[in-house]
């Protein structure tokens, strides 16, 4: 029989069978025909995320601790108007720009000074725990809030998960970062991939979320998939997107704001009426999608029957 040309070559004759087979369970699984695998497209296109971790996947969730009962700004603001320079520095420019961001496969890696260091996969991520819809303020540094119904559970969870040891005291996050992804990051200023950090009892503050949703659905991508921090007592910046690396640390971590302009942005970047920022004050912020500052900015963004006591004793002049 006269050799075959590698054009006429099919899948199965250049793949083990057992790979052949596992893959095309794989693709029925999640109901992809192998007419869509071979038609060329790139691998993106057809590899479709299981369907856990698509954006805009409904989630089912049960009621979490610590919303508020104010408006609720719409799915439409909270999508249409983002920081995450990645993707672009202007407001509407993620959600035009992150729609391709591939977020599936993904895992968080945990590392650092903890007994059982581990990854997670957005799968097991999503089931360590009954999801929870918890409505919490958001402050951004500029002078915009939103109020947002997110889904997810307290960082604690993993955290626990992981063991800290006795000398873990702060934690570093980092975002994922692909310049082939997201070319307009190399234009957006900041060092990147996007960095942060906590100490260890904010951390481990039941307030501060791990987020995988937001209106009963999976985070859409220009709000951080497949997921990311929130941390509602602190300026917007520190609620790091894309989460791929958690570790807990002996010293203070570096994050993104602070490295950028340090005197402008500090480590720890609670919200504050009473410390402006050397450029504008803080006293006031404007409700989205209103165009004035009718709204006066509360001392922790609200939170401080909750979290004041993490503070107590430090000048939250000089820590700011
Ligand atoms: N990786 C990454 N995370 C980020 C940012 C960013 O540019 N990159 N922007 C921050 C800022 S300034 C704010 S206000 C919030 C915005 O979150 P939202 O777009 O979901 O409202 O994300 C924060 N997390
Ligand atoms: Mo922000």
């Amino acid at each position: 029989m006269a050799p075959q040309k590698p054009g006429h070559l099919t899948y199965a004759d250049v793949t083990p069978k057992s790979v052949y087979l596992d893959r095309r369970k794989f693709l029925r699984g999640v109901g992809i025909t192998a007419i869509a695998a071979f038609a060329g497209k790139r691998l993106y296109d057809v590899a479709v995320p299981s369907p856990s971790v698509q954006a805009g996947t409904k989630l089912t969730t049960i009621k979490g601790p610590f919303s508020t009962d104010e408006k609720i700004n719409t799915f439409d603001v909270v999508s249409h108007y983002n920081n995450f320079y990645e993707f672009g520095v202007d407001k509407e420019q993620p959600a035009k720009n992150a729609q391709k961001f591939v977020t599936s496969p993904w895992t968080v890696a945990v590392s650092g000074e903890v007994a059982k260091p581990r990854k997670f996969s957005i799968d097991e991520i999503l089931k360590l725990a009954p999801l929870e819809e918890r409505i919490y303020r958001h402050r951004c540094v500029e002078g915009w809030s939103i109020v947002v119904p997110w889904i997810g559970f307290s960082f604690s969870t993993l955290a626990k998960l992981v063991e800290p040891t006795a000398k873990a005291r702060f934690v570093a996050f980092e975002s994922y970062y692909d310049p082939s992804q997201m070319p307009l990051g190399r234009e957006a200023g900041i060092a990147l991939p996007y960095v942060e950090g906590l100490r260890l009892d904010e951390a481990m503050h039941p307030l501060a979320l791990l987020c995988v949703g937001m209106y009963g659905e999976t985070l859409p991508n220009q709000d951080g998939a497949p997921v990311r921090m929130i941390l509602p007592w602190k300026y917007g910046f520190k609620s790091i997107k894309s989460l791929v690396k958690i570790r807990f640390v002996k010293d203070q971590p570096d994050s993104t704001w602070n490295l950028y302009a340090p005197r402008e942005y500090g480590f720890y970047s609670n919200v504050n009426p009473e410390v402006d920022h050397p450029r504008w004050s803080q006293a006031r912020e404007r409700r989205l999608p209103e165009f004035f500052k009718s709204h006066k900015t509360l001392m922790f963004n609200g939170y401080g029957d909750q979290v004041a006591s993490l503070y107590t004793g430090l000048d939250l002049r000089k820590n700011y």
